[in-house]
């Protein structure tokens, strides 16, 4: 993460006071202390969050928006107020652009399968080769079904996008653009404002992919000017389960319903169905109530921190990663952007990911190995896998050298 992202240079972040709100910290994995080092993959829920669920299951457990009674009351007022919590967190200006779906992977497959019900054959939309597979995936099947074209960004040495490549993709049939905000193989941040910029200069509505950066930047979707938001409760130190689209009012408005069933409608007869209005519409069936609930309160949790000395305090955990990992013999990081959250992906000459990962895991140290469901990332590079080290803001120093000694003994086994 450049300066750029940072308000504060240094800050006095107490690393070991907010390592005592996760008490799965704390543990011993095969004899040392856990290193939790696969952020990227799932964050870990602080003791607050888990005390939401259990609270919510020992006295509110109800379902929302039908019943009249105090528990399905208190349900429905807990499940509403955390689609609040998103929406300030966020700062979308209405909690009618704030629809609850399981994940980054289901709020893409909505604006894919809803938004694109609006597409014809021969539209375009663009995409980016750092997408995740969350942000390919769904539009090859609307390729399928519809027949419109994919243009893609390419990305450069360094793993950023190639900006020059990006007029020359607009064009008369560009329907959307949709892109990482910040890549989970690569650490990337994109430099998203200039290009909703561009694209709004072609009225080419944008999706953000925020999976990545909602744990580690200032999200304001007003500011950014996104028409679509998408994220994960559980990289957010919330429950699995639980995600968020957000979409800017008038083009959810416009969206036909992704799925049908109860809770999206307002009238129902054989001869024809009226729906809800937002953000309902899109929220069939019995949503995860308890996820929401312990998202909100996850939102909550990170307000009371000192945000801008966390962030401060992970630019220099992945400083000190990036420094200590290049002097590893034989390392080659993946992903030298000016500016990224903090993660590192690497590879070692002779070494496999897997039996890497291994290693690391037999000394407490947890990461990730493998092509992070970003496969045409790993072409660019020639590699089938990286391993990958990604961090919070509850992570330590001693955890990166602890790493970086791991990887020196890794090559001295395996290489
Ligand atoms: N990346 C990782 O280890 P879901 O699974 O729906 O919560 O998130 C999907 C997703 C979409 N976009 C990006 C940029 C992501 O990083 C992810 C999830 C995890 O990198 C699991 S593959």
């Amino acid at each position: 993460m450049s300066a750029a992202v940072l308000s504060t240079p240094t800050g006095s972040w107490d690393v070991e006071r907010v390592r005592r709100d996760f008490p799965v910290l704390g543990q011993q994995v095969h004899g040392h202390p856990l290193a939790y080092l696969d952020n990227a993959a799932t964050t870990q829920k602080p003791q607050t969050v888990v005390e939401a669920l259990d609270h919510y299951y020992h006295h509110d457990n109800s379902n929302v928006h039908r019943g009249v009674h105090a528990l399905a009351e208190r349900a429905t007022r807990d499940f509403e107020g955390a689609r609040e919590s998103v929406r300030r967190f966020i700062n979308a200006r209405s909690t009618r652009e704030i629809v609850f779906l399981r994940g980054t992977t289901e709020a893409i497959n909505l604006v894919a399968s809803s938004f694109g019900q609006g597409l014809r054959e021969g539209d375009e939309v663009i995409l980016t080769a750092m997408e995740h597979h969350a942000n390919i995936v769904p539009w090859q099947l609307l390729r399928e079904r519809t027949g419109i074209v994919l243009r893609v960004v390419p990305i450069t040495p360094s793993g950023e996008l190639d900006l020059d490549a990006l007029p020359g993709l607009f064009g008369p049939r560009t329907r959307l653009l949709a892109l990482t905000h910040a890549s989970n193989a690569l650490g990337t941040i994109n430099p998203v404002e200039s290009i909703i910029k561009a694209a709004h200069e072609h009225e080419v509505p944008v999706l953000l992919d925020g999976a990545q950066a909602v744990p580690h930047l200032r999200v304001d979707v007003q500011a950014l000017d996104c028409d679509f938001y998408a994220f994960s409760g559980h990289k957010l130190f919330g429950p699995t389960g639980i995600g968020v689209l957000y979409g800017r009012e008038r083009l959810l408005e416009a969206m036909p319903p992704y799925q049908g069933g109860g809770e999206m409608i307002r009238t129902v007869s054989f001869e024809k169905t009226t729906f809800a209005g937002l953000p309902h519409r899109f929220e069939a069936g019995t949503p995860d109530i308890a996820g929401a609930i312990g998202l909100g309160r996850a939102i909550e949790y990170l307000e009371s921190l000192d945000w801008e000395g966390a962030m401060a305090h992970e630019a220099r955990l992945l400083d000190h990663a990036t420094e200590r990992l290049q002097a590893v013999p034989g390392l080659r990081i993946i992903g030298q952007a000016h500016e990224k959250v903090p993660l590192v992906s690497f590879v070692m000459d002779d070494v496999h990911p897997h039996d890497m990962g291994t290693i690391l895991d037999h000394r407490g140290l947890a990461v990730r190995a493998g092509h992070h469901c970003a496969m045409p990332v790993m072409t660019f590079y020639r590699v089938p896998a990286t391993s990958r080290a990604s961090m919070a803001f509850y992570n330590t120093f001693d955890e990166i050298d602890r790493l970086a000694e791991a990887l020196r003994y890794a090559r001295e086994m395996l290489a």
